[in-house]
C-alpha cells in the first residue's frame, strides 16, 4: 500500500520518515521541492503519479505565536489553498484514507477546560492566531463535507504543540522551545542573558514528536471513528512557559543567566486539551517526558545546527 506523507521534511514527517523502516508499506515523504501543494496542478500531477492508498497531510504554512501575530494573510491563505488542493484531490484519486492535521490552539480562546474533540467550532480562536486557526478549522469542514456526502473516510487529527529534532529553529517564527533552544544557545555563546519572552505565565502540553509519529502510524492502522481526535499527552503534563524556559537552559546549564521581556505577548493562556478519547482507545501509550524530551532536543539542535533551519 502506498502511503503519501506531504509536509515530509519537516518537524513531525521526519519523526515519521525516522520510524516508517517498522512499517510494511511504500512510503513517499515529499516536500515544497517536490510539489508547490498551493498549485493544484501541481499538486494533481504529483498524487496521480504516486496513486497514493494513504494520504498523511502535513503540509503547511507553520509557526509560534509571533509568526502567526505578523504572517496572518500568509497562515491563512497558504493553508487554506494547500489544504483546499490535498482534500479535493484526495477525493478525485479516490484516496482510501486520508488523515489531516489540526492544532489544539485553533479551539475557542473562550473554553471550558479541558478542550475536548466536540468544542472545535464552539467559538472564536484566540486573536493572536486566528487566521491560521481558521484556515484548520477549513479543513475540518472539508473532510466532514465529503464524508457526509460521498462517504469518503477523511479524518482529522489534533495534536497539541509538538517539539523535537528537525523543527523550525528561526528566532522570530519558530515556537516556544526550538526559539529559546537557540536563544540560549546564543545567549550562552556570547556570555549573555537567556531573555526569554512574554511574563512566562502562559501554560502548555508539548508532545515529543517521535511519539507523535508513532501515533499517526496507529490512527492510521487502527482508528476508524469518524470524528476528529486529540493527540496529547494529559492535562496533567501541562508546564508553564517558565517551567519550560528553565528546563531548556538546565539543558544548556544556564538558568542563572534566564529573565523575562514582558514587552512581548503572552498569546492564549491555556489550551489544556483533553486526550480521554484517544487515552481509551490506545491503553497505555507512554509518552516522553519533557524532562527527558528537552535534553534530546538540545543535543539533536547543537549537533545540527550548521544544517536546521534557523
Ligand atoms: P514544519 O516543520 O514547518 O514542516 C512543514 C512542511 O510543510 C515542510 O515539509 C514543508 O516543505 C511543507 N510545506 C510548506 N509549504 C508547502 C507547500 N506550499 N507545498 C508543499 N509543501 C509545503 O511543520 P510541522 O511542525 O512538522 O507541522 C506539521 C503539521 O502539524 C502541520 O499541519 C501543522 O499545522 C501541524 N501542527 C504543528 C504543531 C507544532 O507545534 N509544530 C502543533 C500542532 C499541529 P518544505 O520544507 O519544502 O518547505
Ligand atoms: O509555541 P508558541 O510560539 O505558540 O508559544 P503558542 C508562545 C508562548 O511562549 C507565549 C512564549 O507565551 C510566548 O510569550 N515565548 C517565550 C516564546 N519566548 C518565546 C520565543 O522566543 N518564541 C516564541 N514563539 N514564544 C501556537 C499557535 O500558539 O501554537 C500556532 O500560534 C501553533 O498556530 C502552535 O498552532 C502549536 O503555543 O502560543
Amino acid at each position: 500500500m502506498n502511503v503519501l506523507v506531504t509536509g515530509s521534511s519537516g518537524l513531525v514527517g521526519s519523526a515519521i520518515n525516522k520510524i516508517s523502516p517498522n512499517y510494511n508499506y511504500n512510503f513517499i515523504f515529499v516536500s515544497s521541492k517536490d510539489a508547490d501543494l498551493t498549485d493544484y496542478t501541481q499538486t494533481y500531477e504529483l498524487f496521480k503519479k504516486h496513486s497514493p492508498d494513504y494520504v498523511i497531510h502535513l503540509a503547511a504554512c507553520v509557526g509560534g505565536l509571533f509568526k502567526n501575530m505578523n504572517q496572518r494573510v500568509d497562515m491563512l491563505e497558504t493553508n487554506l489553498m494547500i489544504n483546499f488542493n490535498v482534500v479535493k484531490i484526495s477525493h478525485v484519486l479516490k484516496v482510501k484514507k486520508l488523515i489531516c492535521c489540526l492544532s489544539t490552539c485553533i479551539f475557542p480562546d473562550e473554553a471550558t477546560y479541558p478542550i475536548n474533540e466536540t468544542m472545535l467550532h464552539g467559538g472564536s480562536p484566540h486573536h493572536s492566531n486566528a487566521a491560521y486557526a481558521h484556515a484548520k478549522r477549513m479543513v475540518e469542514v472539508h473532510c466532514k463535507s465529503y464524508r457526509e456526502q460521498y462517504g469518503d473516510n477523511f479524518i482529522c487529527v489534533i495534536p497539541t504543540n509538538i517539539y523535537g529534532p528537525h523543527d523550525n529553529y528561526n528566532l522570530e517564527d519558530a515556537h516556544v522551545v526550538p526559539a529559546l533552544t537557540h536563544r540560549c544557545y546564543l545567549a550562552k555563546k556570547e556570555n549573555k542573558q537567556f531573555v526569554v519572552r512574554g511574563s512566562g505565565s502562559p501554560l502548555r502540553q508539548f508532545i515529543y514528536s517521535e511519539d507523535l509519529a508513532k501515533l499517526f502510524m496507529w490512527v492510521l492502522e487502527n482508528y476508524t471513528d469518524k470524528g476528529s481526535l486529540i493527540l496529547s499527552p494529559g492535562e496533567e503534563s501541562e508546564m508553564s512557559i517558565k517551567e519550560i524556559a528553565t528546563e531548556i537552559a538546565k539543558s544548556f546549564d544556564y538558568e542563572h543567566r534566564m529573565e523575562f521581556d514582558t514587552t512581548y505577548e503572552d498569546g492564549q493562556f491555556k489550551k489544556t486539551a483533553d486526550n480521554t478519547k484517544l487515552m481509551n482507545l490506545i491503553e497505555n501509550f507512554k509518552f516522553t517526558d519533557m524532562k527527558e524530551g528537552i535534553p534530546k532536543n538540545t543535543e539533536w539542535f547543537i549537533n545540527n545546527i550548521e544544517s536546521c533551519r534557523t
